[in-house]
């Protein structure tokens, strides 16, 4: 037998891994706090290749449970969850990982250093950072609408840094009646005895071990009558346990057996009675819980990023042991040239993400510099781009590095096939691409968007001289006409003609304001990298509309 073995990939430190939110850091913060924050995430970056990722491990090795009954007979409906969950729940907590958002120490920068956090946080958290996401969306929902109860109370659970007192929500949105379509939501809100009372079916329901939750339901009067459609839902707050811990009605009918994200309980729920209390206006709830999806669509697209980094991280890794054809995988030209465009891939979603992170602390704490309507149009504008382009580019870059471990990538204990499932319910989850897409559209029709994204680019690339970033720029402004072009004649299309180019639209703006934020960075910072990234990521196709076809019908179905 041959005493051939292969070294897996190994990690350190993964701040000190990362150059790329290095150099982003330095060029966004001001001196005054830039020490603090590195000193911070130098040690967070070795929790996370530690400790922290031993509780990860733990949680991926030992999945939730449900507990239906005690030995007793008596209904008990307890999901339980391994030690390294529980222990993430602390490690959240502790390391503030929603609280700076809410503490603003940072001022307009405490989104951009939070989720810098998260970003790192995502791959050593076995996905804690779902709870976390709808968390941090309740809390803006309750900093936004909630009553003096809610900040008072809930408010300061969901934003505390003391375990004993931290909180997580859940975002009830789903029912059998549809995940992307919640017009057909049937659970009903009655009022009994001065409070609102809940009865239907949740189908999907993420971290439901949490002590919160919000969630939408149709008022039905006296009579039993309620309003149909989205103009018939309001959002209400509930707690799903009483004062002895005990579930109140509520009754877990299963949890699900899901693809991946085995770590996350993700459960079927019957709400019989459960106690709850209005948020904002009666019949305003898809508009209002806008405001908690528009947060979880955020980490969605910061945690996408995280999961590419630690992919990358490991096949670069493995890339400099693994011997093929008397050469390690990184002195293959067909390798290299693969992972190199994957680099430059990376880099394109990385700056997306965090653009849309700083615009979300720019828009809540603001500065004298930034137009605030502007900033609120722009975060509104690519909240949906960016979490559909990273999570679509980064599922297609996962099946690449997936494949750059050849039949190790396959196999469960090496930890590699985790990414592809886990990976993929990023495109899914908190809107698809096509129901993202079709967001985007609305912005510009509702709240018209369009403009303020023009004048961005415009802006972004007007700061471009350097002579190495010349044609690339040049590349960016062409597509950015066609782009500004196609715009302009959508008005005169038919409504199945704009909605079936929904998403190459998304696409391209995505590409093109990319590409600007890149060409942004490398201006700035003057790096060899970032401007050989940005040159290629540029030579590529960055406006590409294919035009409607009227016999699409035919072809699938003909
Ligand atoms: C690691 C990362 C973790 C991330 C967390 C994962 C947790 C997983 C939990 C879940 O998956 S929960 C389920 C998530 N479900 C969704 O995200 C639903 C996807 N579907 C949509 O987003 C649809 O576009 C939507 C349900 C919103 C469409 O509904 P309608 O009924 O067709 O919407 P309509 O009538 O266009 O809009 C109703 C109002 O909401 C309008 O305002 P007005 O009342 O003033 O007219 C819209 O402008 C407003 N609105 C809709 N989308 C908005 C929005 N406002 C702001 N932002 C938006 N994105």
């Amino acid at each position: 037998m041959s005493d051939f073995f292969q070294t897996g990939p190994e990690l350190s430190n993964t701040y000190k891994l990362d150059p790329l939110l290095q150099s982003l850091l330095k060029r966004k913060l001001p001196a005054s706090f830039r020490g603090e924050v590195e000193e911070d995430l130098t040690r967070f970056g070795e929790r996370l290749v530690s400790d922290i990722l031993a509780f990860s491990d733990d949680a991926e090795a030992n999945h939730p449970t449900l507990v239906s009954h005690d030995p007793w007979g008596n209904r008990i409906d307890e999901i339980e969850t391994s030690l390294g969950w529980k222990e993430l729940d602390k490690v959240s907590a502790e390391e503030g990982i929603v609280a700076i958002g809410y503490e603003r120490k940072f001022a307009e920068f405490s989104r951009l250093i939070q989720f810098a956090k998260i970003y790192l946080y995502h791959p050593s958290s076995a996905y804690y950072t779902c709870p976390l996401a709808m968390t941090d969306g309740a809390a803006k929902l309750i900093e936004t609408f909630g009553d003096t109860s809610l900040k008072e109370g809930a408010f300061k659970n969901l934003t505390s840094r003391d375990p004993n007192q931290f909180w997580t929500s859940g975002q009830w949105m789903t029912e059998k009646s549809g995940g992307s379509d919640v017009s057909g939501t049937e659970t009903v809100a009655r009022l009994e005895n001065g409070e609102y009372k809940l009865h239907g079916v949740k189908w999907f329901t993420s971290a439901t071990t949490s002590q919160m939750a919000m969630t939408l339901a149709r008022i039905e009067d006296k009579e039993g009558n309620s309003i149909e459609g989205n103009r018939g839902l309001s959002l209400f707050y509930l707690e799903l346990r009483n004062e002895k811990g005990e579930l109140q009605g509520i009754e877990i009918q299963r949890l699900k057996d899901k693809l991946g994200t085995k770590a996350l309980p993700t459960a079927e729920l019957q709400l019989k009675g459960v106690p709850a209390k209005l948020v904002g206006e009666v019949g305003a709830g898809v508009k209002t819980i806008a405001t908690l999806f528009n947060v979880t669509r955020i980490y969605n697209s910061c945690t996408t990023i995280g999961a590419w980094k630690r992919l990358m991280d490991l096949a670069r890794d493995y890339a400099g042991k693994r011997q093929a054809f008397g050469k390690t995988l990184d002195q293959q030209p067909l390798h290299l040239k693969m992972l190199s465009h994957l680099e430059v891939q990376f880099h394109a979603s990385f700056h997306l993400a965090f653009y849309v992170a700083e615009l979300l602390g720019l828009d809540e704490v603001g500065n004298s510099k930034v137009n605030k309507e502007r900033v609120n149009k722009l975060l509104r504008f690519f909240t949906p781009i960016a979490k559909l382009y990273t999570a679509k580019n980064n599922m297609l870059a996962t099946s690449e590095l997936v494949e750059s471990f050849g039949g190790a990538g396959y196999v469960e204990d090496t930890g590699i096939p985790k990414w592809l499932r886990d990976n993929q319910t990023l495109t899914i989850w908190e809107g698809t691409t096509n129901v993202l897409s079709l967001d985007v559209l609305r912005s510009i029709s509702k709240e018209d968007t369009f403009r303020y994204f023009v004048d961005e680019v415009k802006e972004k690339l007007g700061g471009i001289n350097s002579l190495e970033l010349k044609e690339a720029k040049e590349s960016v402004v062409t597509a950015f006409e066609k782009l500004c072009v196609y715009a302009l004649k959508m008005g005169e299309m038919s409504r199945d003609q704009v909605e079936s180019q929904a998403r190459d639209f998304a696409f391209s703006i995505g590409n093109i304001m990319t590409s600007a934020l890149m060409l942004e960075h490398a201006e700035a910072c003057g790096d060899d990298k970032s401007i050989k990234v940005v040159q290629r990521f540029c030579t590529s196709k960055l406006y590409s509309i294919i035009e409607y076809r009227k016999d699409d019908h035919q072809v699938v179905f003909g």
